[in-house]
């Protein structure tokens, strides 16, 4: 699977090596040192770009705007428009990528409870409980254990009937070497149940 994020950049770009999380966007200062912004207002220039999610902005700025709003991380799949004949995936729609983690983590707990208490349901997990949780899952799917999700790993997790998959954790893989790592999982994987609409992300 091809690093997605920051395509944009190239090595000499000081945002090159910067990994801005929660959907936030490198931005360079005049003194070259960079800071992770959250967009609020963003140009009007029509520069299309492709996010893994394969939902198309008008621009980059516009993308992490989006991106902030729901607080996750979203890499850039192509600049220019997203090319759809190109892939057989269907976009993920932004009321399921809105639910996608806490869909996916409720998915997880099921699978742990089943694995730890398969008699009784666990009233609620908490946020140490839910780490340890997606930490676990980490490791099962890390099946010859070097600590990193590699390609083939990836290949397995993927859902066919989970769109917003594939994105996900083409964003997970950002800090542009092969695979996702333990700290690119936690970052991209945060233990916590948002309550979000999409008329939260208006305006
Ligand atoms: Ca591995």
């Amino acid at each position: 699977m091809k690093t997605a994020t920051q395509t944009t950049t190239t090595p000499k770009d000081p945002c090159y090596n910067v990994f801005c999380t929660k959907g936030r966007m490198c931005v360079v200062n005049t003194d070259r040192s960079t800071t992770c912004v959250c967009p609020e207002v963003c140009p009007d220039d029509y520069k299309p770009v492709c996010s893994v999610y394969l939902r198309e902005f008008n621009n980059t700025c516009k993308l992490h705007k989006f991106a902030c709003r729901i607080g996750i991380m979203m890499g850039i799949e192509k600049t220019g428009k997203c090319d759809l004949k190109d892939t057989e995936l269907a976009p993920c729609s932004v009321s399921r990528l809105l639910q996608f983690h806490d869909r996916y983590l409720a998915y997880l707990i099921a699978a742990r409870e089943q694995e730890m208490y398969p008699d009784f349901q666990v009233e609620t997990w908490a946020y140490e409980d839910r780490e340890e949780i997606i930490a676990w899952e980490f490791n099962k799917r890390d099946t010859n254990g070097d600590d990193i999700l590699d390609e083939d790993e990836i290949g397995r997790m993927i859902i066919p009937e989970e769109d917003c998959m594939m994105g996900f954790l083409k964003s997970c893989d950002y800090d542009h070497k092969p695979g996702i790592s333990k700290k690119e999982w936690s970052t991209c994987f945060p233990p916590i149940v948002r309550a979000l609409s999409e008329e939260d992300l208006e305006s």
